[in-house]
């Protein structure tokens, strides 16, 4: 059986396949990395992960903490320079091995297309029901703690992400140059001034990376973040635009990246009526499957490309293949 009769307006589910879970990764295609292998031009390379202990505490979000790092037990002991002629004296090996307790949104990461979804009346019943990017539905598909099996992204995992083998040309938009380290709410209009003002053409597959400077200033403040800093700083898309919504839509982007927060303003400005809280992440994850990409660190190849009169780079950028998770840390790579 179908698993709708209606889509949201403004959507594509059903366009790449009526059991697509790849959304707009599948504008990457053998074509488009051979375009983007072109941009590799002196084979300098930019890490676009920020540690993965920063930002530092739980200020940026409550829920989310660093990641608690310990030793797996190797018998009944920690497995931490452990000396194996202890128990073994003909042999010589130091063993350490360890496990960690990570919250895959807390630094560089990958919001999946299970990470946020709608409630909307997709079978036609008149009542809404909760759904994800191609009408898969939560309880049945993405499974919470409540649910059979407990918490698991049966569709639309992040390790789908993965296995499409995330690579494709990069395009950085430099947000920080026009607006500071102000909160700006960028809408339509500035976007497209700073694309005309820097020469930057968004094609269909591009990977678009926006650049604000806030994982830059995350770096700064160095593990011991200020909370008002965190929460009033730096360029985020206006989600409540529509026109910027279409250009999206329209510009066939295929991931949307930023090194903020939530690529949009957070919380959004209020919108008319009932509305989603996170609306460029329903537009993205939830109508076009558009994966996101936050808190990445863009500013040292933001800078070079800018010193050599560049906007484009190649950009290899796989999640964790984790069967069943929602998001995953982002540890991408530019090559310029
Ligand atoms: C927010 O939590 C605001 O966004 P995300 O879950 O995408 O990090």
């Amino acid at each position: 059986m179908a698993r709708w009769v209606n889509r949201p307006e403004g959507s594509n589910w059903g366009e790449f396949g009526e059991d697509d879970q790849n959304g707009r990764l599948n504008l990457i295609t053998a074509d488009k990395i051979r375009q983007a292998a072109t941009e590799i031009k002196t084979g300098e390379r930019f890490c676009l992960s920020l540690p993965l202990d920063l930002p530092g505490g739980n200020l940026l979000n409550a829920g989310r903490f660093p990641p608690d790092i310990r030793p797996t037990l190797r018998k009944g002991k920690p497995n931490a320079s452990y000396i194996l002629s202890e128990d073994f004296p003909q042999h010589t090996d130091v063993i350490s091995d360890d496990a960690v307790l990570i919250h895959m949104q807390y630094s560089s990461q990958w919001d999946g297309l299970s990470h946020v979804g709608h409630e909307f009346d997709a079978d036609g019943d008149g009542i809404p029901e909760p759904l994800y990017y191609n009408g898969f539905k939560a309880g049945e598909h993405i499974r919470g703690p409540e649910d059979e099996g407990g918490m698991y992204a049966h569709a639309l995992g992040i390790e789908k992400m993965a296995e499409k083998g995330v690579q494709g040309r990069g395009v950085m938009i430099d947000l920080e140059a026009r607006y500071g380290r102000d909160p700006v709410a960028v809408g339509y209009d500035d976007l497209m001034t700073v694309l005309e003002a820097d020469d930057v053409l968004v094609e269909e597959g591009d990977m678009v990376c926006l650049h604000t400077g806030f994982a830059e200033m995350i770096v700064e403040m160095a593990g011991h973040p200020d909370k008002e800093r965190l929460h009033n700083s730096c360029a985020t898309l206006n989600g409540r635009d529509k026109k910027l919504l279409n250009w999206i839509t329209d510009s066939g982007l295929s991931v949307l990246v930023a090194d903020n927060y939530a690529v949009e303003t957070y919380p959004a400005h209020k919108g008319d009526g009932c509305c989603a809280a996170l609306p460029l992440h329903e537009h993205c994850l939830f109508k076009l499957g558009i994966h996101l990409g936050e808190l990445w660190h863009l500013t040292p190849l933001n800078n070079w490309l800018k010193q050599n009169g560049r906007s484009r780079f190649f950009l290899t950028a796989p999640p964790l293949r984790l069967p069943g998770a929602v998001g995953s840390p982002a540890s991408g790579v530019a090559t310029v």
